[in-house]
Order: C-alpha cells, then structure tokens, then sequence
C-alpha cells in the first residue's frame, strides 16, 4: 500500500456498551481527522478476553460495535475498519515483543493495577501482558500517531519504548508512535462518581456512564442524577469535578470557550446546567443513534466493509511481521 499521509492506528474494545467518553475521547477524534491521515481503525476483541467475557455476547458486541463506529462516521473510503482477531500477525508480533519487554515496565502499568482491582478473583497473564499486544497492534502497522484518550498514555509510552528497543537491537523495523491526545474530552468522568473515568466495565451501575445508544429520556434521566457539589457556581474548576465533567462534555459538543460558556451559565443553578447538557448530548447523539440502528440491519454491508479492511490492513501485517520475525532470527 502506498502511504501518502502519516498513518494513524486506534483501536477500541467490544466489551460492553460504547460510551460518551469513549467517544470524545478517541471516536469523534478519528472520525474528525480522517482527511488529514491514512486511517486504520480496530475492534480490539483479543484485548476484550484479557478480562472474562461469554463467548456469545463479545461475539454479537464486537459486529454491533463495528455497525457503531461506521454509525459515528467512520468512512470506509477513508478508513480501514477491521477486526483484530482476523488478522493473527497481532498476537504473533506481541509474543516478540513480549521477550523484549521487561516484566518491571509492565508493573508499573495503572491499568493493569485498576483492573486486576476491579477484578481480583480473575487476574490472568493476559491482562498483565495487554500492554505488548497494544504496542503490536500500533507498531504493526508502521504507525506515526495514535489518536485515543488519556488513559490510554502510559501504554502509548511503553509501545514506544518497546520500538525504540527493538531498532536499537534489531535494525530499524518500527516508526516510533506518538500519542494524539485532545485537550477537552481526553478524561470524561463518571456521571455518578467524577473521581472514577467513565468505563464500560462499569456500565452496571445505572447512572455511570452515557451509552450511545441511550434513549433521549434516559440520557435525560441520567444527566439529572449527575453528581455535583454545594457550592452552586458553574465555573471550569478541576477541583470540582463533577461540574467541572459536565461543562467539559458540553464544550466537546457546543465548541465554545470556557469563558462563552462561563457567561451562558452566569447566576443559573446546577438544574439547568444538567438540562442543558442533556439537550446537546442528545441532540448529538441523535443522528448517530438513527444511523446505527439502520445499519445493524445491513449484515452483508458490514461484512464486506470489514472484509476489505481486513485485506488491506492484512497486507501491511504480514509485512512488517515477517520483517521483526526475520531480524529476531525465526525460521
Ligand atoms: N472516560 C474516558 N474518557 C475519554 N476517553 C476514554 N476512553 C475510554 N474511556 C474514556 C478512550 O476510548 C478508547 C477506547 O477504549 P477501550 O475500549 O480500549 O477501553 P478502555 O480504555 O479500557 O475504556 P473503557 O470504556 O473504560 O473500557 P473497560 O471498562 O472495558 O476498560 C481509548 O482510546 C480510550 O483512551
């Protein structure tokens, strides 16, 4: 494949409902640059079984999440769209860089320790080793930028590290990855708890988080018992974090500055903060909604959009595993 713009690689997982952070945290980010890279975009369902999932749920999530992120604008003109178990030079290339990765680094990883937390009685191997299947997931395809949340640095950081390493004991093989992270949306809190990050493993509790796919009247609902504070003053504050969260998610979808929103907001009470932001939540969710609910219904168009993305994402995979696998010495 000839590549004429920097290429940018992201992925996101089937495991449960995508949500608001999710989606201005890394969605709405990849549908916006499109023109500006060359795109490749993956449902990471091998990195959805490093915590315990049924089969036949992640099976029906990882389509219905594909259907979602071509809803959200994901253009297959543009962008390849793939799923990361058809193509097995991911697992491959992460076994090479497992043996380059030391076990220290991947300790002092946050993620790992958050959901060896949330998950104590099901820690497996897999999960400790997520990180070095993400670097090869990024790496693999040569990638210039990663466009995802800020959760998400850490690992982009190790991946990194990990490319640097192998060029330097290899050969030159890997492009060294750099984050694309934006300012407003980067960390979009829980609704109920806004020292916790919105997340979909924690979809369980009813007011955490805003799925896409939330009815008007639920999104509604949820941004009422939205947690907030008594101090009764709608101002950007980071030290007020739930406030603070609702004002960042509705500047992600007004565009305006902190201080346009400041002066809209002047002397009203937190009821019609959340009012207000229900509204523009759900006016922007809506299209995305109508969209996804048709194409859930096109299963022969979805599976011809994934099979071109995977043929061509499989030619620049094979590619540059046969080169790492090559220059670590395997036959
Ligand atoms: N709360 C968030 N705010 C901003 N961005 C976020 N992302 C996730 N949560 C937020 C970004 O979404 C992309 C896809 O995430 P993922 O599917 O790889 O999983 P995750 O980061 O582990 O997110 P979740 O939703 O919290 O899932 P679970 O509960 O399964 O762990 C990434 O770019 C991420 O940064």
């Amino acid at each position: 494949m000839q590549q004429s713009k920097p290429r940018v690689f992201s992925g996101i997982q089937p495991t449960g409902n995508i949500h608001l952070g999710n989606y201005l945290g890394a969605v709405k980010n990849w549908v916006d640059s499109q023109d500006s890279y060359e795109n490749i975009f993956c449902v990471v369902n091998s990195h959805a079984i490093t915590i315990p999932q049924d089969p036949k749920i992640l099976h029906q999530k990882t389509y219905d999440l594909c259907a979602m992120l071509l809803a959200c604008g994901i253009n297959p003109q543009k962008s390849t769209l793939f799923i990361q178990s058809t193509i097995q030079e991911h697992t491959s290339l992460a076994w090479l860089l497992t043996c380059i990765t030391p076990m220290g680094d991947l300790s002092r990883m946050t993620q790992f320790k958050d959901k060896s937390q949330k998950n104590p009685k099901n820690i497996f191997a897999g999960l400790f080793n997520y990180p070095n299947l993400m670097s090869a997931d990024i790496l693999l395809y040569k990638s210039n930028f990663v466009p995802v949340g800020e959760d998400q640095k850490q690992h982009i950081e190790l991946a990194r590290d990990t490319a640097m390493r192998f060029n330097r004991d290899f050969g030159e093989t890997f492009v060294v990855p750099e984050p694309l992270i934006l300012k407003e949306g980067a960390r979009i809190m829980g609704l109920d708890d806004p020292s916790k990050k919105m997340s979909k493993s924690s979809s369980d509790k009813p007011n955490h988080s805003i799925a896409l796919i939330d009815a008007p009247e639920v999104i509604v609902k949820k941004f009422k018992k939205a947690t907030t504070d008594s101090e009764g003053i709608i101002a950007f504050d980071k030290k007020r974090a739930g406030v603070y969260n609702l004002l960042n998610i509705y500047q992600c979808f007004t565009k305006e500055s902190q201080e346009a929103i400041e002066a809209e907001f002047f002397g009203l009470g937190y009821g019609k903060l959340k009012e207000r932001v229900a509204e523009v939540v759900v006016e922007g969710l809506r299209p995305i909604r109508e969209s996804y609910e048709k194409l859930i219904n096109q299963k022969d168009y979805l599976h011809k959009i994934l099979e071109e993305g995977e043929k061509c994402a499989r030619e620049i995979a094979t590619a540059t595993y046969k080169e790492a696998k090559e220059k670590m010495g395997l036959v």
